[in-house]
C-alpha cells in the first residue's frame, strides 16, 4: 500500500461537485467555420510563433510555419524520431510543442513525442514518450540541438497525454496519460507493471499525472529543475508531480484571462467526459473515479457504491463539467472521447468571450462526427455546457474528427481536423473561428 500510505492531501479540492445539465439548444451562435488549411495528415498543435505566423505540428512528424491566410512553410520533422503506426488509428506521435516564454530572445522550444522505446525501459512495454528542448534558427528547427528533459516509458501505444504548456508561472506542465490499455490496473496484466492500484493514483510513478519542471534553472545534475513548492518537491513522491488522478488529459491549456486557471480535459473510459480545473496537489481520482462517480474496474458500465480501494482520507477533485459517454449512455450521452481547447478570450466572438471552447472527437467511433462544446460559468460558479453549432457547419456535428484545438497570438482559436480518424490520410484540416456571415 506504498502508493496509498505516500498520498497527500491537496489543500485547494473544495470543488463544487461536477455540473451535469442539460444540453441546451443553441441559438445562432453567429460563429462559422472558415477554412484555412488542407492536405495535412493529423494536426495536433497550432500556436503563436512570431505574432505574424503559427506552428503548426502534425501528429506524424510535420511541423510547419502557417501564414494568417493558411500558407505553410517547413519548420521541422520529427517523422525519422518517431514509433508511430502509418495510416491507422494512433495515440502516438508529435502530441505536443510549446515555445519557452522568452521565445524571441533564446529561441527555445518544447515538444513531446513518442519515441521507441529506450534501452532501460522493460523489453515488452511500447514505447518511450519524450520531453525534449530543442532551438531554432531563424524559421527552421535544428534538431541536432535536442536535449531530452524527460522520458517516461509507455507501457502500451495509448492514453500518453503528452500535451505541454507554459504556465503564468514560467514553468512547464506536461500532461501524462495511465500508460493505456484499459482500467488502469494490472491485475490480470502484471507484465505491465502498474502498481496495485494503477498508475493514477501511484505518486512514486510519473503515468497519470500533471507534471511541472523548471526548464530554465536545472537542479544539479539534471535536465531540469524542480518549483520548490511541487506538492512532493521535498518528499512522498515524484518531485515533478503538480497533481494525479489522470487518465488520458488530451488537451491542457492556460486561460489567458480570468484567474490564469489551468484547464485540462480527461478522456474518460466508458462513461464521463470531463473538463477540469487543475490545481496545485489536486487529485482527480482516475482510476477510482470517473467523472464524479466510484469507477468500476471489473465491469466498467456500473459503477460502484463506494471505492474498490480504501482510498483512507484521500481527497478528490471532481470535474467542473462532465458529459455522458455514448458507450455508457447511449440515448443521451454526447460523445465518445473530449478533445480539449482553449478559454476564449479573442476579439472576433465577443459572445465566447470567458468561455471554454473544446470538443468531441467523434459521436461515432468510425465515422466523422465531432461536435463543438462551449461551457459557460455561471454566477453561482458553476459550469454548465452548451453546443457550439457554427452557421457554417449547422446539426448534431462538425462532420469531422476533432482532432485539437489552436490559438494564436490574438486569442482567436482554431480547429483542427480529420476526416477518416487515422493517420496518414492527407485529410487533416485547419479551420479558424470566425463571425458567421463576413
Ligand atoms: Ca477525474
Amino acid at each position: 500500500m506504498k502508493a496509498l500510505s505516500s498520498l497527500r492531501l491537496g489543500a485547494a479540492c473544495a470543488f463544487a461537485a461536477a455540473s451535469f445539465t442539460a444540453f441546451a439548444a443553441d441559438a445562432k451562435s453567429g460563429v462559422a467555420l472558415k477554412l484555412l488549411v488542407t492536405n495535412l495528415t493529423a494536426p495536433t498543435v497550432l500556436a503563436d510563433f512570431d505574432g505574424k505566423r503559427a506552428l503548426v505540428a502534425e501528429q506524424i512528424g510535420p511541423i510547419h510555419l502557417m501564414t494568417p491566410d493558411g500558407k505553410l512553410k517547413p519548420f521541422a520533422d520529427f517523422g525519422s524520431k518517431l514509433k508511430i503506426n502509418l495510416g491507422k488509428f494512433d495515440e502516438r506521435g508529435v502530441l505536443g510543442v510549446a515555445l519557452h516564454p522568452k521565445f524571441a530572445a533564446n529561441h527555445k522550444f518544447y515538444v513531446c513525442y513518442s519515441a521507441p522505446l529506450r534501452a532501460t525501459a522493460p523489453t515488452n512495454w511500447d514505447h518511450t514518450m519524450n520531453l525534449s528542448e530543442f532551438t531554432a534558427k531563424g524559421d527552421t528547427a535544428d534538431l541536432s540541438t535536442e536535449r531530452i528533459l524527460l522520458q517516461i516509458d509507455e507501457p502500451y501505444f495509448n492514453h500518453n497525454g503528452g500535451r505541454i504548456c507554459f504556465g503564468p508561472d514560467g514553468h512547464l506542465y506536461l500532461g501524462s496519460g495511465d500508460g493505456g490499455h484499459k482500467n488502469d490496473i494490472n491485475k490480470d496484466d502484471a507484465d505491465k507493471a502498474r502498481g496495485p492500484h494503477g498508475n493514477g493514483q501511484d505518486v512514486n510513478v510519473l503515468l497519470g499525472k500533471i507534471l511541472r519542471i523548471d526548464v530554465d534553472k536545472p537542479a544539479a545534475g539534471k535536465n531540469y529543475g524542480i518549483p520548490m513548492d511541487n506538492p512532493f518537491a521535498k518528499g512522498g513522491g515524484r518531485p515533478e508531480i503538480y497533481a494525479w488522478g489522470i487518465r488520458n488529459p488530451w488537451g491542457m491549456s492556460f486561460d489567458r484571462g480570468g484567474q490564469r486557471e489551468l484547464f485540462e480535459v480527461e478522456v474518460g473510459q466508458s462513461r464521463w467526459e470531463e473538463v477540469n480545473i487543475i490545481v496545485k496537489g489536486g487529485n482527480y481520482g482516475w482510476n477510482l473515479r470517473e467523472g464524479a462517480e466510484w469507477f468500476n474496474p471489473k465491469k466498467e458500465l456500473t459503477p460502484l457504491e463506494k471505492p474498490y480501494f480504501d482510498p483512507g482520507n484521500a481527497k478528490f477533485v471532481d470535474p467542473i463539467l462532465a458529459y455522458g459517454n455514448l458507450a455508457g449512455f447511449p440515448a443521451d450521452g454526447k460523445g465518445r472521447s473530449v478533445t480539449g481547447g482553449y478559454v476564449y478570450r479573442g476579439k472576433a466572438l465577443p459572445q465566447l468571450v470567458g468561455k471554454y471552447i473544446f470538443a468531441d472527437w467523434s459521436k461515432n467511433m468510425g465515422l466523422p462526427q465531432g461536435v463543438l462544446f462551449a461551457a459557460t460559468k455561471g454566477i453561482d460558479g458553476k459550469w454548465t455546457l452548451d453546443q457550439l453549432e457554427p452557421e457554417s457547419h449547422a446539426g448534431q456535428s462538425i462532420g469531422a474528427y476533432v482532432w485539437a484545438f489552436g490559438e494564436d497570438r490574438d486569442g482567436e482559436l482554431y480547429v483542427l481536423t480529420n476526416q477518416t480518424g487515422a493517420l496518414g490520410s492527407g485529410t487533416g484540416k485547419i479551420w479558424k473561428l470566425v463571425p458567421a456571415g463576413k
